[in-house]
């Protein structure tokens, strides 16, 4: 029912998948990227088992280098593991460079829920926790610079209890120093996307434009009609990428949002013995000095794809509607 927006082109295969991993690697996907010291560096998740026996045993990050972001080296190992007894695994980052110092957010599954973690990094191999949300939380993306003296971030709580059925919705906090975080205001809401019954929430870190923060986001429909579609029993989730614009001095708020999903996942390449079947999950961006938009997402949560778009034709999107 829905489709990719006209002004997307998909590189015709996925950029990283599983084959190009030299450890054992199953799934490929959900990773952040930035282009740093003229280099581009990517983090994915890789979710590690038996791919033929659909069978998964765990979880780890990758690191993988580029000169043009299309062709990916991957590096011998993947990231070291975090200490701390609470964390039992991190997964899909988000990369984020302030000041010249590189920010991975990370969901982590603890042993008392679901937290958003933020670390800083010198080398992508290890990470340095500073802080941790309470749970549940996730989908923290760092804005690349601080906005009133502030970091920002946007994320997305999960409230169990208080919306009676699963409805998470896109927040915003703001931090003097990346550990104590407060000001948090709702930027996005599940009713207010049309293609969402389930959750949005944030994607990659915001790119700054003229017009404002370009920023992606996921949306998700839940239709319980649906049945097997991948490798589980049920999955009857549908994750798309979104696209916005908001304020460049208060970020919560929308200067204009596209009505209709950017990505869906619609090509053969994106689907073909996917794990859970149309998932885009968006969580790299990067604006190139020709005008060219990245972004990197994991398609049916197996592999690595990459999209591009002028950035003039995204801004166009998310303001047409206003006109
Ligand atoms: C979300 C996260 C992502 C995943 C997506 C689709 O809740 O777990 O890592 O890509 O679901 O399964």
């Amino acid at each position: 029912m829905y489709k990719t927006s006209d002004v997307i082109k998909k590189y015709p295969f996925p950029v990283l998948t599983r084959k190009d991993v030299p450890y054992n690697s199953c799934l490929v996907f959900n990773a952040g990227v930035i282009k740093h010291n003229g280099k581009y560096v990517m983090m994915f998740r890789n979710d590690y088992g038996d791919f033929d026996a659909q069978k998964l045993d765990g979880t780890n990050i990758g690191i993988a280098t580029s000169d043009d972001g299309i062709k990916w080296e991957v590096s011998p190992l993947p990231v070291n593991k975090i200490e701390g007894k609470e964390i039992k695994r991190i997964y899909d980052p988000r990369i984020t460079e302030i000041d010249g110092r590189c920010y991975v957010c990370f969901a982590a599954d603890t042993a008392h829920g679901l937290r958003g973690g933020i670390g800083v990094t010198e080398d992508f191999e290890n990470i340095e926790v500073i802080s941790l949300t309470v749970p549940d939380n996730r989908n923290l993306v760092l804005f690349p610079e601080k906005i009133g003296g502030n970091f920002i971030r946007y994320e997305r709580p999960m409230p169990v209890y208080s919306r009676g059925i699963d409805r998470f919705d896109m927040w915003i906090g703001e931090s003097p120093d990346l550990i104590y975080w407060g000001k948090n205001r709702l930027v996005l809401a599940v009713e207010d996307v049309s293609f969402a019954n389930n959750k949005v929430g944030p994607a990659a870190p915001p790119v700054r434009t003229e017009k404002g923060w370009l920023t992606l986001f996921h949306a998700v429909i839940l239709d319980k009609s649906k049945g097997k579609n991948g490798w589980e029993e049920k999955w009857q989730k549908e994750y798309f990428a979104g696209i916005m614009l908001t304020d460049l001095e208060d970020p919560s708020i929308i200067k204009g949002i596209y009505n209709d999903p950017l990505i869906v996942c619609d090509r053969d390449y994106e689907l073909k013995n996917g794990f859970r079947k149309d998932a885009i999950f968006p969580c790299g961006m990067i604006l190139e000095d020709s005008g060219e938009v990245k972004i990197y997402y994991g398609a049916s949560d197996t592999v690595t794809c990459l999209a591009t778009a002028d950035v003039n034709d995204l801004i166009r999107l998310c303001l047409d509607a206003l006109l």
